[in-house]
């Protein structure tokens, strides 16, 4: 009798194939090797085949060879959203769809994806059936992924997890392959649903409280009080309080995607998120406000946005990466080239994506300034590099730079959030 799923697990011999070798994939890769199990990963991008196959793991563009002898499929493929703001699930429909005609009865299909309650039953399992006797569909699991980029402390191999099968043995093999590379606790969770709400339950709970900060924000610019003063002071309450920071904006892959997979599964069911929704509408609304205080600085400095050239400091989501998907950032770019004279860019982690590449030239001639983006590499300008630079207002979109020292040199200063 073959060796059960669970059994290769404990042994460490069973085969594994991650689909999708981005962000959560390939160190979900790399840690599957690395605990022993035999891998390969599988792409649809030759690039990132050619990647995994560099960070020394194997890879192929070619599911057959991928998942034909594999024990274990790991599917992490990305779960954006739609010009619309609606759930997409065709990356999901893609890779079950190329998994099914390799997988059986004894093979355990887990969906690390981040999608709605109900999902990887009602999306993923009808397509891992498709064409099979039920003695003959795979057995399938969740468990959302939590990968941070960027995140040094918190990574795949001790980030704790939740899983769920779709039967108890699902759940039990699942659990059993994530004991194996996982150095933190696993919870059990009783349904695939239950494990598939976590995740949108982590991530909206994230949104809803950066957006109470920003709004904090528009209401203390009017109140003359510093938001972040404020802020800080809340956060010597050593209980019940969790500081976040408010900002020009929102983005990323997760945190302004996530809760539209809530909002739609409940508004299927009759259920309106009006305050997930609420939330989602103030944080979209923060890139603009980041372009109506430049506006709001060439005023108190004497000219008019529309004749000011404007360099934006950062294109990317987060400080320390060069991910640009959702950034307010651009955003707040392609809003300000239909409102000022010219906008140059600056992205030290993704040069190509900008219009200079060096700081120095990117803030030359520049009328106004707009910090965008956190990134470390920005600490070091200073209000007389600005001055030199011809810099006459600056808009502070993360609460970068000191206020005082700015206006002290004479330049025009408005933060978020600040008077
Ligand atoms: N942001 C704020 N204020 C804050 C925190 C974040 O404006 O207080 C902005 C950031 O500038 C960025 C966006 O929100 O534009 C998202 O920032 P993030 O720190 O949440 O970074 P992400 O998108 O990489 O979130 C990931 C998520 N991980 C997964 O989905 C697996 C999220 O669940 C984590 O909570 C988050 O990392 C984290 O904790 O760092």
């Amino acid at each position: 009798m073959s060796q059960s799923a669970l059994e290769k697990i404990e042994q460490r011999t069973a085969q594994v194939a991650v689909v999708g070798l981005g962000y959560v994939g390939l160190p979900a890769l790399l840690r599957i090797a690395a605990m022993g199990f035999p891998c390969q990963g599988l792409d649809i991008d030759a690039s990132k085949v050619a990647a995994a196959q560099q960070a020394g793991v194997a890879a192929t563009t070619d599911p057959a060879v991928a998942i034909g002898e594999a024990d274990v499929v790991l599917i992490c493929v990305p779960t954006p959203v739609d010009e619309n703001r609606k759930p997409d699930y065709g990356p999901v429909i893609a890779a079950g769809k190329s998994v099914a005609p390799h997988v059986g009865p004894d093979t355990l299909v887990i969906l690390e994806s981040t999608v709605s309650p109900g999902s990887t039953e009602e999306v993923l399992l009808p397509l891992l059936a498709e064409g099979k006797s039920p003695q003959e569909v795979p057995m399938v699991a969740h468990s959302p992924e939590r990968i941070d980029p960027g995140n040094h402390d918190w990574d795949v191999h001790n980030i704790p997890r939740v899983v769920a099968g779709h039967t108890a043995a699902a759940g039990d093999v699942a659990a059993a392959f994530y004991e194996t590379i996982v150095d933190a606790p696993i919870k059990r969770m009783s349904s695939l649903r239950a494990a598939e709400a976590v995740k949108v339950v982590e991530n909206s709970f994230r949104d809803i409280n950066i957006a109470f900060v920003n709004e904090l924000s528009l209401g203390f610019e009017r109140l003359g009080l510093d938001v972040h003063e404020i802020l800080d002071g809340a956060a010597t309450k050593p209980f019940g309080f969790m500081r976040f920071s408010p900002g020009c904006g929102v983005g990323g892959h997760c945190i302004p995607v996530d809760p539209y997979y809530l909002i739609e599964q409940a508004r299927r069911e009759g259920f309106e998120h009006r305050f997930l929704i609420l939330a989602r509408e103030i944080n979209e609304a923060m890139p603009g406000h980041a372009v109506d205080l430049c506006a709001a600085v060439a005023d108190e400095a004497g000219f008019a946005l529309k004749s000011a050239n404007v360099t934006v400091l950062g294109l990317a989501y987060k400080p320390g990466i060069g991910d640009t998907r959702e950034s307010p950032a651009i955003v707040i770019r392609d809003t300000l080239q239909g409102r000022a004279k010219s906008v140059r860019t600056h992205e030290p982690y993704a040069p190509g994506d900008a219009t200079h590449e060096s700081i120095a030239d990117a803030l030359a001639g520049a009328d106004i300034v707009i910090l965008a983006t956190g990134h470390d590499e920005y600490r070091r300008i200073t209000p007389q590099m600005l001055s030199e630079a011809g810099v006459r207002g600056v808009v502070d979109g993360r609460t970068f730079w000191d206020a005082s020292a700015i206006r002290a040199a004479g330049i025009v200063y408005r933060g978020i959030g600040r008077p």
